[in-house]
């Protein structure tokens, strides 16, 4: 029996559930939007080079050390421009992660007894070789293609390697299709160039900064947030378009409380009044951009009054923040958001994005978006890898998310899904820093393809939902405890960082490098690996950009000189030809058109919720990343779970009070496992109610996270994708309240 053979595994914690450490200061010397005092650590007499894990900002910084050589703090380095010397409150509380007795401890693997299926302790030889044995298995039935690698993180890069040698392509990432990956699609077809990570924002010399439910200040991407703080006090202008009063907008001179779905409809009136009123940047796009008269005569109809129709906006407020955002242009900036997967039109929405930044000529220009550049690290030289003679692309169908330049994840859940007739299945996945149960929508779909797979791997800290499904957990020590690839990053400077381990792993953990090599090794691809040792890799790449390893682990942040050759702006009238086909800025896409798509957005309607229902939304707090910090110690000493943002209006309509606990139903009937307090609140719209991702863990063996609050994701069965590029909208599910605990209870 196929779909029973794999039940969700609820082991109890092997160790003693270890009492939550309460550790002061966590967030010591970091002011939102204030202070910029550099935290310097405590009482440290030695401080290792790391860089932050706890999200993707990958701030470099130090973990120090007490004579004991206990880790005692970390904090920001100085020279490091993506913190400049300041960790948000979530990395400072990173040691949580190395401190948490919920770690994974060691290698299991899924065992039968009795029809009873539970884990197995194992060695790191057995859990290993019996990976191997099954992709040999995989490879021998199905083709070595059918292998994939679902990853977020640094560990991808050991295990990339791996995966090519033994001849699969499928290497795909949420960050890519739950995340950024529309707007990459977007700013590429205009642009020539994705955005990528950190954004080439220049927001701290801006004197405009336009968010469209970016929320910067709970999205706390680091350099971004102080560099807000900084424009602020130069006072730019901030517009804020978000349906909730978020952090940002109550920094900002305009709030928008946009109607949600309808953000197509602003953009399209912003252009009609740019354009219009002859407001936009005439010499930039005359000089860089092709398909100007299409777009003018496309955007005709968008008045501001048709918006308002829409958005719910004044058409008096959409043609004052057009005005602000002219009168500071080219020093102005639309910015392209980060999480964008939100109603299946995204990489449009993303292309009306930047096309507003090319009305108002803000791409390469100071106060809009610098040109970034990157240190020259070359790879260590490896054999060529052998070719594959599929992908999850041929699986789908080639025609199909033809701009998805990066791997997409629920293309792989397609393709390992029973209803994939096609003789080509991904049959195996290896999963590394990933929750897919919390981070894909449609948990269902997920369980469905998980169900139908050969082997699941899956490396991890903790005992994370997605481990429960796994038939070898393979446990990764933290970050702190780990040497790991080069942090080599674009921004305004060229930097290198260093991370490596400031403690022995904890427990019998284990770091990815080591674990990609001995695998290698089994499945007789040590030659993908050649290197004897982490440390002799990374001396080698070191070597080859000027530094070495010695060096490196004094100095933790290398910054180079910006040749003069590689300008950070274009100079008024400069000549430049973008990347795109003929060099031009593309206001009308012929890739688009040629690939069946709309070459200029359109406004699209999409539902709007039924009578008793509020649409789901979502977002984060400054001291959570995801699951990732939802059991962390010091984090959840912070914020130990998440509330319902509700209107008053609403709550008057259900007689909800402060504080009362609920249940949410979706419109598929799908009632949360566990209940969420509610929080009475005008900083919401009345149509929408609101929570921070990451909480409502199911996984009992997070002592300090399991059945905090409730998980959004649960809540999302309804998935808008992106035909461009296959991003999984997820802003389309509609809730109601169950003021009564459902019966039966859910089954979590
Ligand atoms: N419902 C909903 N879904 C979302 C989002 C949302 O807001 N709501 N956001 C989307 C976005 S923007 C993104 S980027 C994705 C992120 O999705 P994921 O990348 O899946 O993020 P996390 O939930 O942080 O899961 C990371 C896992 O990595 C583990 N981990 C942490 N450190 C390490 C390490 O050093 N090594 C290893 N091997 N594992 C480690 C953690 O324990 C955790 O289980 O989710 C997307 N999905
Ligand atoms: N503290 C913290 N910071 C993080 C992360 C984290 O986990 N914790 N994760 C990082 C990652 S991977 C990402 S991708 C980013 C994500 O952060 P962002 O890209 O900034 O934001 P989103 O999650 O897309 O959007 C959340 C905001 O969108 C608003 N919103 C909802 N619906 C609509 C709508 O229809 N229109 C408009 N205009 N706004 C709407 C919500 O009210 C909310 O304020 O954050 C990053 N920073
Ligand atoms: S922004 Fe915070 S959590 Fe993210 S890398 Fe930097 S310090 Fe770590
Ligand atoms: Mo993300």
């Amino acid at each position: 029996m196929q779909h029973s053979r794999r039940q969700f595994i609820k082991v109890s914690a092997l160790g003693a559930t270890g009492a939550a450490l309460t550790v002061p200061a966590v967030a010591k010397g970091y002011s939102f939007f204030g202070k910029k005092e550099p935290f310097k650590g405590n009482s440290g007499v030695k401080k290792v080079p790391m860089y932050c894990e706890i999200c993707f900002w990958q701030c470099a910084g130090w973990t120090h050390l007490d004579e004991n050589d206990k880790i005692v703090s970390l904090s920001g380095h100085e020279d490091d421009p993506h913190c400049n010397g300041r960790l948000c409150p979530r990395g400072t509380g990173g040691i949580g992660m190395y401190e948490d007795d919920d770690r994974l401890k060691t290698p299991m693997i899924r065992k039968e007894k009795d029809g009873k299926q539970y884990y197995a302790e194992a060695t790191w030889d057995e859990a290993l070789g019996h990976i191997a044995d099954k992709m040999n298995g995989i490879s021998k039935k199905y083709g070595p293609e059918a292998m994939a690698l679902i990853s977020h993180g640094s560990g991808g890069k050991f295990l990339s390697p791996l995966l090519y040698g033994y001849g699969s392509r499928n290497n795909v990432h949420p960050s890519y299709s739950q995340c950024r990956g529309p707007r990459e699609a977007g700013f590429e077809a205009t642009f020539g160039t994705g955005v990528f990570s950190p954004e080439p924002t220049d927001i701290k010399n801006t004197r405009c900064l336009v968010l469209i439910g970016s929320h910067i200040g709970e999205n706390m991407h680091n350099g971004q947030v102080q560099e807000m703080a900084e424009a602020i006090d130069n006072k730019a202008v901030i517009i804020t378009v978000d349906p909730r009063f978020s952090t940002a907008a109550s920094k900002s001179k305009y709030w928008m409380p946009i109607k949600p779905a309808t953000d197509m409809a602003l953009l399209l009136s912003w252009m009609h009044v740019l354009i219009y009123d002859d407001l936009y940047n005439k010499k930039y796009v005359d000089k860089y951009a092709e398909g100007f008269e299409e777009l003018k005569k496309h955007v005709a109809p968008y008045t501001p009054e048709w918006a308002y129709g829409e958005t719910g906006l004044e058409p008096e407020m959409i043609r004052k923040t057009a005005i602000e955002m002219a009168s500071a242009a080219p020093a102005t900036i639309v910015h392209p958001g980060r999480h964008v997967t939100w109603y299946g039109d995204d990489s449009q929405r993303a292309r009306a994005v930047a096309i507003l930044n090319a009305l108002l000529g803000s791409w390469g220009k100071k106060g809009g978006f610098y040109f970034y550049t990157k240190a020259s690290v070359p790879s260590y030289p490896l054999p060529k890898f052998p070719k594959a003679k599929w992908t999850w692309k041929d699986v789908i169908g080639t025609s199909k998310y033809p701009l998805a330049n990066e791997g997409v994840v629920n293309a792989v859940v397609d393709a390992s899904h029973p209803t994939n007739a096609s003789p080509k299945k991904v049959k195996g996945w290896i999963v590394n820093g990933s929750n897919l149960i919390t981070t894909l929508p449609d948990t269902k779909r997920t369980i469905e393809a998980i169900n139908e797979l050969d082997l699941l791997v899956v490396i991890d800290t903790m005992p994370a939902e997605i481990t429960g499904y796994a038939d070898v957990v393979l446990p990764e020590c933290t970050y702190l405890e780990r040497y790991d690839d080069l942090r080599v990053s674009r921004h305004r400077v060229p930097t290198i960082a260093l991370r490596m381990p400031a403690a022995k792993p904890k427990y019998n953990s284990k770091p990815d490098w080591w674990i990609a090599k001995q695998l290698a090794e089994k499945l007789n691809l040590g030659h993908y690996f050649p290197w004897d040792d982490i440390e002799e890799y990374l001396d080698y790449k070191l070597k080859k950009a000027g530094s070495s390893l010695a060096e490196m682990q004094k100095l933790g942040v290398k910054v180079l000189d910006r040749p003069s050759s590689d300008p950070l702006y274009l100079e008024d009238g400069e000549d430049y030809e973008f990347y795109t086909e003929n060099g031009k800025i593309q206001l009308y896409s012929h890739e688009f058109e040629y690939l069946g798509f709309d070459p200029m957005p359109k406004y699209t309607k999409h539902p709007q919720p039924e009578e008793g229902f509020y649409r789901l939304n979502y977002g984060r707090a400054p001291m959570h990343s995801f699951t990732r910090t939802v059991n962390n110690p010091r984090l959840m000493d912070l914020m130990p779970e998440n509330g319902l943002w509700v209107h008053p209006k609403v709550a008057k309509e259900w007689d909800l009070s402060s504080g009362q606990e609920v249940w949410l139903k979706n419109q598929d009937g799908i009632v949360s496992s566990f209940p969420i307090k509610v929080r009475i609140t005008e900083r919401n719209r009345w149509d929408t109610v609101y929570m921070v991702h990451g909480f409502g863990r199911s996984d009992e063996r997070l002592t300090k996270g399991y059945g905090k609050g409730i998980s959004d994701t649960e809540l999302m069965s309804n998935v808008m994708i992106d035909p461009v590029m296959g991003g999984t909208g997820m802003r389309g599910n509609f809730v109601t309240f169950l003021t009564e605990k459902p019966v039966p209870a859910p089954t979590v």
